[in-house]
């Protein structure tokens, strides 16, 4: 059962679910829409690149309108990573499952799911509609990617894209209502007690940087322990090795 709060678009085929979703937004629509494909011709990833999207898998972007600064966004994306991970737990079990900064979802070291948030600011810096887009293979993965990827179905599992779905709403649900209500916090410590750890390589804008992960700051950047004993804290970037 999809939590009332949400009302489900579901289209065949979409260039982008975002790219729906954004308009809407723009248009004055509601939180709460979530927008479904069942295939995407334009399917996005982060900084510009492009997400696999045929048939079978989970593509789906939900609009909130969180009363929160531009700075605050970021949460969701940890919301959404958590949604999807007790998505994958209630489908398929939780065995092998782990967080990858910033918003992957792994099982067993590949990549099966990922989270792209999108925001409308106003003229105060505040944010108008955010849009949360998810990923998730349920029974195809492209086998072409720098970081491995994977599917549900690959991992053992015979679950379906709306049981994925529905599950992935209410996690959502709870996990951005805990973040109204209680701040960061707690999703910061849902998130660090399955996350990938040990030494990781991180490529930024100023290059790679070796460390070992040693957690997650107050506004969801990594912090690295370098090994000359200092520490780095990255906003954006990509964990390219665990
Ligand atoms: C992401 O970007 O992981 C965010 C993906 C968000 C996709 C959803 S689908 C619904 C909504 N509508 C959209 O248009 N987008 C969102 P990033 O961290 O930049 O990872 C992208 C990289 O992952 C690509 O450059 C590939 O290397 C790899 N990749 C592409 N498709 C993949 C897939 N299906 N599974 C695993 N890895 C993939």
């Amino acid at each position: 059962m999809i939590p009332a709060f949400f009302r489900l678009e579901c289209h065949d085929q979409l260039g982008s679910t975002n790219d729906v979703a954004k308009q809407a937004a723009e248009a004055g629509a509601a939180e709460g829409l979530v927008v479904q494909a069942l295939r995407q011709t334009a399917g996005r990833g982060r900084l510009g690149r492009s997400w696999s999207s045929p048939e079978g898998n989970l593509y789906i972007s939900v609009l909130l309108r969180p009363a929160c600064a531009a700075q605050e966004a970021g949460h969701y994306s940890f919301v959404a990573a958590l949604a999807v991970y007790e998505a994958i737990a209630t489908t398929r079990g939780e065995d092998g499952v782990a967080f990858k900064w910033p918003n992957d979802v792994l099982i067993h070291g590949k990549k099966v799911s990922g989270v792209l948030i999108e925001t409308g600011l106003r003229a105060d810096g505040s944010v108008d509609w955010l849009v949360i887009g998810v990923g998730v293979n349920v029974s195809a993965a492209p086998k072409d990617t720098p970081y491995p990827a994977t599917s549900l179905w690959d991992e053992g599992a015979t679950t379906r894209v709306e049981a994925v779905r529905d599950a992935f709403l209410s996690g959502l649900h709870h996990w951005s209502q805990t973040l109204r209500r209680d701040g960061f916090d707690p999703v910061r410590r849902g998130w660090l007690a399955d996350a990938q750890r040990g030494p990781l390589t991180v490529r930024t804008q100023d290059g790679e940087t070796h460390g070992t992960f040693a957690g997650l700051d107050e506004k969801g950047g990594l912090i690295l322990r370098l090994a000359d004993g200092g520490e780095r804290v990255i906003y954006v970037g990509d964990v390219l090795r665990g």
